[in-house]
């Protein structure tokens, strides 16, 4: 019986808190959504966001260029509780948010979001920002 008990707090301890932080205790070590648990490079909140989980390798999207256009499609857990933006360099110093809705972000697929990165000269750089 008190064993029964324990089992329903300890699970009730485990299951609240934001969607974010019950993936944190989870998959993160209950770690911050910008602090990286498994050391891939990747913050644990873009890792929420993306759907990943455990400790496996998650990649950051490489930029596709077909033509003029250069895309980054990042993956996107569609039940992630979670608002983002794109930041975009020319000289990875400062960066310029891009924040939807807006039309170099096309959202139309649930389980992704593709970001168009500007035209032109000089080289650019991106990256998804994500607050849970
Ligand atoms: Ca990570």
């Amino acid at each position: 019986m008190i064993a029964d008990h324990l089992a329903d707090g300890i699970l009730a301890a485990l299951t609240t808190g934001s969607p974010f932080e019950v993936r944190a205790a989870a998959n993160a070590g209950g770690q911050t959504a910008g602090e990286d648990f498994d050391q891939d490079g990747m913050p644990n909140g873009a890792e929420y966001f993306m759907g990943a989980t455990g400790a496996t390798f998650t990649p950051n999207p490489s930029v596709v260029t077909a033509g003029a256009v250069s895309t980054v499609t990042w993956p996107r857990d569609p039940t992630a509780v979670a608002s983002f933006m794109v930041q975009v360099s020319d000289n990875l110093t400062e960066w310029t948010e891009v924040t939807p809705p807006d039309a170099s972000i096309d959202e139309s697929n649930p389980n992704q979001v593709i970001h168009t990165l500007p035209s032109g000269a000089p080289l650019k750089f991106c990256r998804l920002v994500v607050t849970p």
